[in-house]
């Protein structure tokens, strides 16, 4: 293979480290995959790109209550991708599994058979919904259709979809609507508005189509609205709709999506990712944690392992201990957490994923005051701390332990602190300025142990 040798820029070396080590991939891939199909290169993002952010008026919209209450979704990522999980034609594709039709180009008539081995007979709606349920999460958003651009619900406006295309025939949505009516969450959909390979004036795919021929405004036209006319009408009420990937969608098109979602579902919130600043709230960069407070309502999206679908070889699993921690630094800020699973191609939410959702779902049982409805506290910018806030109480969330028996904290008054893991009662001081709070030796929790002062 022939070697080409060129000076990059530090900041070009960097962000490759950077993507290579998030994605577990060697530096080699990772460069081959951003030179190849140019992953977004940009060097310096904020956490929540400007085109994500709130619409002027959403913070103070009283239809976002339950969401801001809520601080903690599952996201799933489900579709024809899940079936080779990664692999084509024996490679195993480094990146985001999602993604393997784009990475390795493949044709659509090609990629479209997948459609023929897609028969999850193990899919099991009131399991899936239920796993939310235990791991605390009060909602849940649902790939309806990804940017391969294959539909989980049942349309008119294709025949490319689960219920016309698959052996399986079922229509996910639906029994997915029906189950979380039934177990009471909330249900949305994430929808690619953007990016779909499979329709030829989708943005994306430039390897069957020419992207000059492409009428972009038509395939919003009539075919991604009568899509959200149906996702908005058929499946009971909808929570959100989660569009993703705005890329060069025009603000009349962004506003005109709004508009329709607005008059067919007005409860129905819409998220950052429907692109120029539209969305009822922001929606940060995949797995990124603002530094700060923001003033606004936010959400970061993120995953469990590397891959948002089913990777086969994607081992690389976050801990309980750091995705609790992640969930409380999140909320500690401001935001919501949308953590994500990928079922297999039958249907089965990987074990590693199920074990770790139950065990974030067993420690908000104990410390769940501390996180729904809470505000970001008083106390922010502390490496062995968080806090969160309600009504005359604020909550230490303790991540270090210290060895000295003391927890110092300063710019909170308080005088009783109590441990929400058993309501142990613990001695409070004032000393210098400072709240000198005493701990027992050794941690409650080894994730996070919380402390609720008032
Ligand atoms: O390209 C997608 C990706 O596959 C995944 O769906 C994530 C989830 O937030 N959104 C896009 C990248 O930001």
């Amino acid at each position: 293979m022939p070697k080409l040798s060129i000076d990059i820029p530090s900041t070009f070396v960097e962000r490759i480290e950077r993507l290579a080590a998030e994605e577990s991939e060697s530096l080699e891939d990772m460069a081959m995959l951003l030179l190849r199909r140019g992953y977004d290169f940009e060097v310096t993002k904020p956490e929540v790109e400007p085109d994500r952010s709130q619409r002027p008026g959403a913070r103070s919209d009283a239809r976002l209550d339950w969401w801001r209450e809520a601080r903690f979704g599952l996201f799933i990522h489900w579709g024809l991708y899940s079936v080779p999980a990664g692999v084509w034609n024996g490679r195993d594709w480094p990146g985001i599994a999602e993604w393997l039709m784009y990475r390795a180009e493949i044709p659509v008539q090609e990629y479209e058979k997948l459609a023929a081995q897609f028969n999850p007979v193990k899919f099991d709606a009131k399991a899936w919904v239920s796993l939310a349920k235990r791991a605390g999460q009060k909602y849940i958003v649902f790939t309806s259709k990804h940017h391969d651009g294959f539909c989980l619900f049942d349309s008119a406006v294709t025949g490319y979809d689960m219920v016309d295309a698959t052996p399986f025939k079922r229509d996910v949505l639906k029994e997915l609507a029906e189950e979380c009516a039934a177990q009471g969450i909330k249900l949305g959909f994430y929808y690619s508005q953007t990016q779909d390979w499979h329709h030829p004036d989708g943005d994306g795919n430039d390897w069957d189509f020419d992207p000059a021929e492409k009428d972009f405004s038509g395939y919003i036209e009539d075919y991604v609205k009568p899509h959200v006319r149906e996702l908005l009408t058929n499946y009971g009420p909808i929570a959100i709709m989660w569009f993703d990937t705005p890329k060069g969608i025009s603000e009349q098109q962004s506003r005109s999506l709004l508009a329709l979602c607005n008059e067919l579902q007005p409860d129905c919130l819409v998220c950052g990712r429907l692109g120029n600043a539209l969305g009822d709230y922001a929606t940060a960069g995949d797995n990124r944690i603002p530094e700060e407070i923001l003033d606004l309502d936010w959400e970061t999206p993120a995953t469990i392992n590397d891959s948002w679908s089913y990777k086969v070889n994607d081992h690389n699993w976050k801990s309980s201990v750091d995705l609790i921690r992640k969930l409380v630094d999140i909320v500690s800020k401001g935001g919501n957490y949308l953590l994500n699973i990928g079922p297999t191609g039958e249907g089965v939410i990987p074990q590693p994923s199920v074990e770790r959702l139950e065990a974030m779902g067993r420690w908000l049982e104990v410390n769940g005051e501390a996180v729904y409805g809470t505000q970001p506290g008083p106390i922010q910018g502390r490496a062995d701390l968080r806090t969160t806030s309600g009504e005359g109480v604020v909550y230490l969330h303790v991540f270090d332990w210290p060895a000295d028996g003391q927890i110092r904290v300063e710019g909170v008054a308080g005088q009783e602190a109590r441990l929400l893991a058993g309501g142990e009662a613990l001695a409070v001081e004032e000393s210098g300025g400072a709240l000198v709070i005493s701990v027992p030796e050794e941690a409650p929790d080894a994730a996070a142990t919380v402390i609720a002062l008032r």
